[in-house]
């Protein structure tokens, strides 16, 4: 077994300081019992933690590092930029050369903004959204998360379904009552909340693969109904992309799924592991942003000159080569794991969009958060202590999703799968 007394020692002394130890919740191991091994260093696909533990690393910082750990042309970049300084409040070249390879990428932005955090980005989404539409309302789906701003905190999925948290104490009511909530893939449960009410709906903002209920993949009838059904109700669609920026297809979901959104927010690997994320999309709705137009943004590290060298470098190098390599590994992993489970009998499914995947201790596919809810969580609990005994790392959560990097190999792809193979067989018992 590996000792974590390091990590313990510092998650005492953490808890000290900061609510639960942490900085943000679902580090904190709230959905998998023990205490959280604290992170000392990256290197490629490992994880090492503070005792010297390594694990392969199937978090990657909750999906930004599509490239492992300290990427050399990343820490390149970095340098580079650092040694001109590290913030100017100012326009700089790095937001242009990022702003434009997203826009080359993404066509679909045709304007953007950058701010420094997913919830930033959906939050400002919103505001784009409700200010040109004139409503208040938005429609959101079960167990979707799109960060911490109050509108989002109605049965939101991450961190807030991870501990149980019914909602959110200090939002208020009649806030929260603008916010509306359907089941995921449930196109009939939502056209009747829209034919009801869907006169004050600005805009049905959705994960276009859900990361923040487990992994869950749209069906396939369920993104295009989603565009019909704003483009019916005279409401915006909003592709929360936070996660799958990047992820599930070199151009995002138009590209896998062939929906386009009015809106698109990014993060996560846009920033390469610095803090960047992104609101953009039609050009006739993003020029009603200050200082184009009268809907206030701002963010004094927004655009951040090391943040957008770390975010150009990694997407300079995501090229759609490099992507399909990252799928065919993930694919793969994702098939071994059924082979695992279903020659140990257990009732598991498993799936991946491009180098995003996760798994479900239950036999029938999940198809919205209800679903999930109803998989193993105590058989996950004791599967993801036995993984990690065993040096790999998950997230800590059966509500959350899990990532491939460029830097794993097909070996560490084959050594992962003996590992949970054996944890499997342990966690059964
Ligand atoms: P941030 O504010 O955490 O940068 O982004 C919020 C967000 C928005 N939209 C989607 C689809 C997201 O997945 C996220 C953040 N994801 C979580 C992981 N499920 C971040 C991890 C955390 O909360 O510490």
């Amino acid at each position: 077994m590996t000792r974590h007394d390091k990590s313990q020692e510092i998650m005492r002394r953490s808890r000290e300081i900061f609510p639960g130890g942490v900085n943000s919740p679902v580090r904190a191991f709230g959905g998998v019992g023990g205490t959280p091994v604290v992170a000392a260093r990256g290197e490629g696909c490992r994880l090492i933690d503070a005792d010297g533990n390594a694990y392969l690393d199937f978090v990657l910082s909750w999906g930004p590092l599509v490239l492992g750990h300290a990427p050399p042309a990343v820490l390149d970049a970095l340098h580079e930029a650092m040694t001109a300084g590290t913030s100017f409040g100012m326009p700089t070249e790095w937001e242009l050369r990022l702003g434009a390879l997203i826009r080359e990428r993404l066509p679909h932005m045709e304007r953007l903004r950058f701010v420094s955090s997913g919830t930033e980005a959906t939050m400002s989404a919103v505001r784009v959204a409700r200010a040109q539409t004139r409503r208040d309302g938005i429609l959101k789906f079960d167990g979707c998360y799109h960060g911490h701003a109050d509108s989002f905190l109605v049965k939101a999925g991450s961190g807030v379904a991870t501990l149980g948290l019914p909602n959110s104490p200090g939002v208020p009511a009649a806030l929260a009552e603008l916010t509306l909530v359907t089941p995921y893939n449930d196109i009939a449960a939502a056209e009747r909340l829209m034919a009801e009410q869907g006169g004050r709906v600005a805009a049905i903002i959705v994960e276009p693969v859900v990361g923040n209920a487990g992994f869950i993949p749209p069906d396939p009838a369920f993104l295009p109904a989603l565009r019909r059904l704003a483009d019916a109700h005279g409401a915006l669609l909003i592709f929360d992309e936070v996660m799958t920026g990047f992820r599930i297809a070199p151009a995002g979901a138009p590209e896998r799924f062939g929906v386009n959104p009015d809106l698109t927010t990014l993060g996560k690997v846009i920033g390469g592991g610095l803090p960047v994320a992104a609101y953009g999309g039609r050009a006739d709705l993003m020029d009603a942003v200050a200082p184009a137009g009268p809907v206030y943004q701002a963010g004094t590290l927004s655009g951040n000159p090391l943040a957008m060298a770390a975010g150009h470098a990694t997407l300079r190098m995501l090229t759609r080569e490099l992507h399909a390599k990252i799928e065919a590994r993930t694919a793969r992993l994702v098939q071994g794991l059924r082979e695992i489970a279903a020659r140990r009998g257990v009732p598991f499914s498993a799936d991946h969009a491009g180098s995003m995947w996760g798994f479900f201790f239950r036999a029938e596919p999940v198809r919205n958060f209800a679903d999930a809810r109803t998989s193993d969580t105590e058989l996950f609990k004791r599967f993801f202590h036995e993984a990690l005994a065993r040096g790999v790392y998950l997230a800590p959560s059966p509500f959350e999703a899990a990532f491939m990097s460029a830097a794993h190999g097909d070996d560490d792809v084959a050594e992962a799968l003996n590992r949970m193979d054996d944890a499997l067989g342990a966690a059964r018992g």
